[in-house]
């Protein structure tokens, strides 16, 4: 605990591939890379008390700026102590710069060289967000790792609007940095955009890289394109990012997203996708996705998985945790997001150690084959 560092430090221990294992060191903590951050928009990683969002190995957690600032408010989270006090997480937290949550929450929503004009979607109260206010927001919540304001782009789109938002995040971006200043133990990142167009990631990765920001993102992705074509993304803007700095994609995946994405070099996710699909019903497992709505559960009495060491996997029956989904109990919500979370942890926890042990490959394989052999 005593050694963690006053100051910001990637460093990579492993590659395989284009695949690489490391750590984030900073003060509040270590992040193990391939990291996958849980989501806590609304200050909780919903249905899961903190403690045991660390217990399962998550070493970071992802808060947003446009839920924070509109409830419980930016300056009011400052007053009370800044978000890690107030939830009670004491490890890295990152926030997301609130651009991306305004485009798909809010209404009448506006935006222009400036920032972005909006209401709550909560009370209908009109805002405004400029690049400064959004890093000013983060650093009175008590972010240690703060995103770049940018503007995603929803795919299929047409090249001028994709060029005009990447252009106008590269903006935002120097904005941002300019606001950020220096600030040792925290760090602020970039956000490449781009759409599915190669020749304008590569623009955005270059020039983002000019910045010389602490980590990079890779945004706009995710957000209607086929797997294919967000894979041939990440495969055009790595080899334009720094090998020694975080790469993270933004609101991806499927646990076939994360292995696709970490064998092309991502360093670290963030998704509501386990969370989200613990409050529906759904369960990630090492056996694959399990729908435990469906009547096939209703006197399975096997648990998701005897050989995991999450209770909410190993300990409960299929057939009551059928009987609590279908009951809309808050203890199915609850025992599906920590399964659900605790295969994420594990699944990233398997990928660092197949890494180190050159044999990513072997492990992407072997977990696919039980996904099917489990179908069959
Ligand atoms: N930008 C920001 N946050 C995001 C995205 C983005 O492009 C995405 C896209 N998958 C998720 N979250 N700021």
């Amino acid at each position: 605990m005593s050694d963690l560092p006053t100051d910001f430090r990637f460093s990579v221990h492993a590659t395989d591939g284009a695949a690489r294992t490391g750590a984030i060191s900073m003060p509040r903590g270590t992040i193990r890379t391939p990291a996958f951050m849980p989501v806590g928009t609304a200050a909780t990683v919903k249905a899961m008390y903190p403690e045991q969002v660390r217990d399962l190995g998550a070493d970071v957690v992802l808060g947003n700026t446009y839920h924070l600032m509109l409830r419980p408010g930016a300056e009011r989270m400052e007053r009370l102590g800044g978000l890690h006090r107030f939830m009670r997480w004491d490890g890295p937290i990152l926030t997301d710069s609130g651009g991306f949550q305004v485009m798909s929450l809010s209404a009448l929503r506006k935006l222009d060289e400036k920032g972005v004009t909006f209401r709550s979607h909560i009370d209908g109260t009109a805002h405004h967000m400029s690049p400064e206010r959004s890093i000013e927001i983060q650093g009175l919540l008590g972010s240690d790792i703060q995103m770049q304001l940018d503007e995603c782009v929803r795919l299929p789109a047409e090249r001028e609007a994709i060029e005009k938002a990447m252009r106008l995040s590269l903006r935002w971006a120097e904005r941002c940095r300019v606001t950020f200043g220096e600030q040792p133990g925290k760090a602020l990142f970039g956000i490449v955009q781009g759409g599915d167009i190669p020749d304008l990631r590569v623009e955005s990765a270059r020039a983002l890289t000019e910045l010389d920001l602490k980590g990079y993102a890779i945004g706009g992705l995710a957000v209607g394109e086929p797997q294919a074509v967000m894979l041939a993304m990440i495969e055009t803007v790595e080899p334009h990012l720094p090998s020694g700095k975080p790469r993270y994609l933004m609101g991806v995946g499927t646990p076939d997203d994360l292995m696709q994405a970490v064998s092309r070099g991502i360093d670290m996710f963030d998704c509501v996708m386990p969370t989200r699909a613990g409050r529906h019903g759904l369960a990630y497992t090492r056996h694959g996705r399990i729908n435990l709505r469906n009547a096939r559960h209703a006197e399975d009495t096997r648990p998701l998985d005897e050989q995991s060491t999450c209770p909410a996997t190993r300990d409960y029956s299929r057939a009551y945790l059928h009987h609590l989904v279908r009951s809309d109990e808050i203890l199915g919500m609850m025992l599906l997001t920590w399964n659900n979370l605790a295969y994420y942890q594990e699944l990233m926890a398997g990928m660092r150690a197949a890494i180190s042990a050159g044999r990513l490959a072997d492990f992407i394989g072997e977990t696919k084959a039980e996904w099917a052999r489990a179908e069959a």
